[in-house]
């Protein structure tokens, strides 16, 4: 756990951790709310998740369906193209490699998308091998609706946009399609490391 000293929390700081910090990034203590629209209200009883592929929806689940996979604990760092990073965030959730099992994948790249509408591509190896989950609850709390609650994407070695809140459904596709912010100059990848910030990075 990070320990809290009043005072400095939202002043933007060096870690002592050079390490963990991408290039251009300083730590937040905060967990500011990005999100590019209206906050999406949606009941759990009427909240499905979705896998698609060319044929349309291959699997879904129900709130209580997906409540029954196996979840993880991850404690990750995660890192905003708007530069900040958040050290040791810790969060419960499904990995993409179980809602993935079982289906055929009939294609490279997946389009991920919400409730209310964003879009955020993500290439297939970057959702398996334990990279990637589907998360629902933030420091052992139910994830809160402005952070993307009921349950949204984490894909914490890439830059937090590909995070999809509110996440609806995984499309799997031949092809790479741009999501929102990528069509509006966002880089299709996103490696913090790499600082692909915008389209020429
Ligand atoms: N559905 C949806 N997901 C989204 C966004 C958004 O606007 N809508 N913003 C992205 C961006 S730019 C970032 S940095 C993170 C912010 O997550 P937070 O609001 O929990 O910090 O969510 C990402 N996922
Ligand atoms: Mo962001």
């Amino acid at each position: 756990m990070t320990t809290f000293s009043a005072g400095f929390s939202g002043r933007p700081e060096r870690s002592t951790r050079y390490g963990d910090l991408p290039p251009g990034q300083y730590v937040t203590r905060d967990f500011p709310v990005l999100s590019a629209g209206p906050t999406p209200r949606v009941p759990l009883d009427q909240w499905r998740l979705e896998i698609s592929g060319a044929d349309g929806v291959v699997r879904s689940w129900s709130w209580d369906e997906f409540q029954t996979l196996d979840a993880e604990q991850i404690t990750v760092n995660i890192h905003c193209v708007t530069r900040w990073s958040k050290l040791d965030t810790s969060w419960t959730g499904v990995p993409i490699d179980t809602l993935l099992s079982d289906v055929d994948l009939p294609g490279d790249f997946v389009v991920a998308s919400s409730y209310g509408g964003y879009t955020t591509n993500v290439p297939l190896r970057d959702l398996l091998g334990g990279k990637a989950w589907v998360a629902f609850e933030f420091e052992g709390r139910p994830l809160a609706l402005e952070h993307g609650g009921p349950a949204r994407l984490l894909i914490p070695h890439l830059y937090f946009w590909k995070s999809a809140k509110w996440l609806r459904g995984l499309r799997v596709q031949e092809r790479d399609e741009l999501g929102f912010w990528e069509q509006l100059g966002y880089h299709k990848y996103g490696d913090p490391w790499q600082e692909q910030r915008h389209w020429n990075d």
